[in-house]
């Protein structure tokens, strides 16, 4: 059986005393349990102050058989980032703004930029596959969405990693590879009806949004919006298309990572959970993990976290 593990952004202290509360210790080398395996959700890295720590214990595990992993967006830019666009020479497939490099400038200085250890970290994240669709249930980083992981598989391998040639397909903005692995990675964003728009923290008008894409039944688009809560009036309550948004059918239970909840651990619904608990957000974010024992409906019994360790001021890398 697998023990599930929510976005860790580079805090390895607060992951090894979860796997220690789960019960995985330090055998030759390598954190396992005797009967256990853990799945990690992604983003692994950004922001927090062990994220080459983080990486190698993960990766020893996956490479040990401890554990699966599947990719989170932090890492499909950090490939982007690294990887020579092959059609337009002394570009890259993330092209090199000021923004973007002050986005992943925590990892590159913490892993040296075109270090030998960033190159094995680079070739070890494609590796990852974009989702997991186990028998008893499923796993993707941000949302499970049947359309994007049916046109993703064009791009994919027998054992749902992208192919050599599909990051340049999935780094090409409006394409259908692109729009697939941006749904997989980090959300559904539907657009809204009409004129509406919303204007985002930078200022940036914005005419689409993020959705609880989970959600069943009967919606409008504001009971769906993910959007600050001083926005939230300006997103109507017109109903959503079901051919927009289709719901998740609850055929297994699917987990994912990426959201930045608060609070106190529990499932999204009886067939999805989200353990993403903001570790890095500062006070009072959780490493959270879910123990799964063959349950069809998730409950929140099953959830185990840390809670963010106390850090001397300076050390909390908060790039
Ligand atoms: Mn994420």
């Amino acid at each position: 059986m697998y023990d599930l593990i929510g976005d860790i952004h580079g805090y390895a202290t607060e992951l090894k005393t979860l796997l220690t509360k789960l019960g995985y210790g330090v055998s030759d080398g390598v954190w396992q349990h005797p009967e256990r395996r853990v799945i990690f959700l992604g983003d692994f890295v950004d922001r927090g102050p062990e994220q080459v720590e983080t990486v190698e214990l993960a990766r020893a595990m996956v490479e040990r058989g401890s554990a699966l992993a599947v990719m989170g967006n932090h890492e499909f830019n950090a490939v982007a980032w690294a990887t020579e666009d092959p059609e337009y020479s002394g570009c890259y497939l993330r092209p090199h703004t000021e923004k973007n490099y002050r986005q992943h400038q925590a990892f590159l200085e913490q892993v040296g930029q075109g270090s030998v250890t960033h190159q094995s970290m680079i070739e070890w994240f494609k590796t990852l596959p974009v989702y997991l669709d186990l028998p008893e249930f499923r796993v993707v980083h941000a949302c499970w969405s049947p359309e994007s992981i049916k046109l993703i598989r064009n791009y994919t391998d027998s054992q749902n990693r992208l192919l050599p040639e599909a990051w340049v397909h999935t780094s090409r903005e409006g394409s259908e590879a692109y729009e697939a692995a941006e749904t997989l990675l980090k959300g559904l964003e539907i657009p809204l009806p009409g004129d509406h728009h919303f204007y985002d923290k930078d200022r940036n008008k914005r005419t689409n949004i993020r959705t609880e894409w989970w959600r069943q039944g009967n919606l409008t688009y504001r009971d769906l919006a993910m959007v600050p809560e001083d926005v939230i009036d300006s997103i109507p309550h017109e109903p959503v298309a079901s051919s927009v948004l289709s719901g998740y059918d609850g055929e297994k239970p699917v987990f994912v990572g990426h959201y930045w909840l608060k609070g106190e651990p529990a499932p999204l619904n009886e067939h999805v959970a989200c353990l993403d608990y903001s570790v890095a957000g500062g006070e009072g974010g959780k490493l959270c993990a879910y123990r799964y024992g063959g349950e069809k409906v998730l409950t929140a019994d099953n959830f185990v976290w840390i809670e963010r360790q106390k850090r001397p001021l300076g050390q909390s890398a908060a790039h």
